[in-house]
């Protein structure tokens, strides 16, 4: 049948009218959709997942510094204001000997030795150029630190070398422990730790904590336990089953305190008990921050403990890491270890030429 829309008669109408306003319908629908697909396209509805950085973008991971580099920066405030200034303030305008003088007891450098280092830069200096300067104060310095670095180590034990460490109080022996244990095991040797700061249970979980990521052992007492008795319990072990290495934490005390100086005393005689040469080593934690007074200090523990050693930390935190040349050339006792950060790496053992040529800012060789 033909549509014929101009007849009269034409009775159709309302068909045809659905039939325009489903069409409508239809188009008004598929226009909508096109307009959301669009939309979608240009801006997220929803939250964004986690962005994904390609590989390529992402910055470089941090250098891993050596130690000489690692020292380096550990001692750059103690070198550019205090020891690399020499050279330069000396063979200035004409020697200023009194600038100098200032810089170095600002460094904690002990008063006999600054009147020292200056005479010799009056008689040898002049004329000289700030690097010769330089290595005229490392020399000097030299000649201090060693005829006491160079003495003969004390003697390492057949078996169980026992290392007590004590000193104040956060001057960083746990942390040293905690590196030490860590440098041993990785050089194969076989490590028990002792928890003898038995006053605070946080200072024992501190040192749990290194002694699970070392990987060694270590031996804890109920808090409060006498600190002898864990000396002795480690120590007891560490010769029993051959350890190669015990190392003593003690708690933090002043060394103006004798009650627990005598404490000392005794959790390194208990021992003895054991083996009559443990400890083979009695080691100071000095705070290279505490300058010049660290010298009462270390005065007091040698005496207590006749001390084989000094590990000189914190270098990294004053200008005053030279004030170790004051220290062992008046205590008579040699630094073992320096320390220059937090982290395992940052601890060392000391080398006198590397730590004088970098102190000054030489070329190490
Ligand atoms: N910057 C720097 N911080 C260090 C160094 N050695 C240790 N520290 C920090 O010094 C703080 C004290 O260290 P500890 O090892 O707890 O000191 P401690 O002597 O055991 O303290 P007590 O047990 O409380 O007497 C910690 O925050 C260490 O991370 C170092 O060489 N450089
Ligand atoms: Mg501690």
């Amino acid at each position: 049948m033909m549509l014929d829309f101009f007849d009269p008669n034409f009775d159709n109408v309302e068909v045809l009218i659905s039939g325009f306003v489903v069409v409508g319908s239809v188009l008004t629908y598929w226009m909508s959709q096109r307009k959301q697909r669009k939309i979608s396209t240009d801006v997220p509805t929803e939250a964004p997942g986690p962005v994904v950085v390609p590989k390529k973008d992402l910055a470089p991971a941090p250098p891993k510094f050596n130690w000489t580099q690692r020292l380096s920066l550990g001692l750059e405030k103690s070198r550019s204001e205090v020891w690399g200034k020499i050279g330069n303030l000396f063979s200035g305008e004409g020697p200023s000997l009194d600038e100098i003088e200032e810089v170095l007891y600002t460094a904690d450098i002990p008063t006999a030795l600054v009147q020292e280092l200056l005479a010799k830069l009056d008689k040898d200096g002049k004329g000289k150029s700030p690097e010769e300067i330089q290595q005229l104060v490392y020399g000097f310095m030299k000649e201090k630190m060693a005829p006491v670095q160079n003495q003969a180590p004390a003697e390492k034990a057949k078996v169980t070398n026992v290392i007590m460490i004590v000193g104040v109080n956060g001057a960083g022996k746990t942390t040293t422990i905690g590196k030490l244990a860590t440098k041993l095991k990785s050089e194969g040797h076989k490590v028990i730790v002792g928890a003898c700061d038995t006053f605070r249970a946080a200072a024992v979980d501190q040192l749990q904590v290194w002694c699970d990521r070392a990987g060694v052992d270590m031996v804890r007492a109920k808090d409060g336990a006498d600190p002898s008795g864990v000396a002795f319990d480690t120590v007891a072990k560490g010769v029993k089953e051959s350890y190669d290495y015990c190392l003593i934490d003690t708690a933090g005390r002043l060394h103006t305190n004798q009650n627990l100086m005598d404490e000392l005393t005794k959790t390194k005689r208990v021992m003895s008990k054991i083996d009559a040469q443990a400890p083979n080593e009695v080691l100071l934690v000095l705070d290279a921050i505490t300058g010049q007074n660290a010298l009462k200090q270390a005065q007091e523990f040698h005496k207590a403990l006749q001390l084989t050693g000094i590990i000189f930390t914190k270098c990294d935190g004053s200008a005053k890491a030279g004030s170790a040349v004051g220290i062992v050339d008046q205590l008579k006792v040699p630094i073992k270890y320096i320390g220059v950060g937090e982290s395992v790496e940052d601890l060392h053992e000391f080398d006198m030429e590397l730590y004088l040529k970098t102190l000054v800012g030489l070329q190490p060789t």
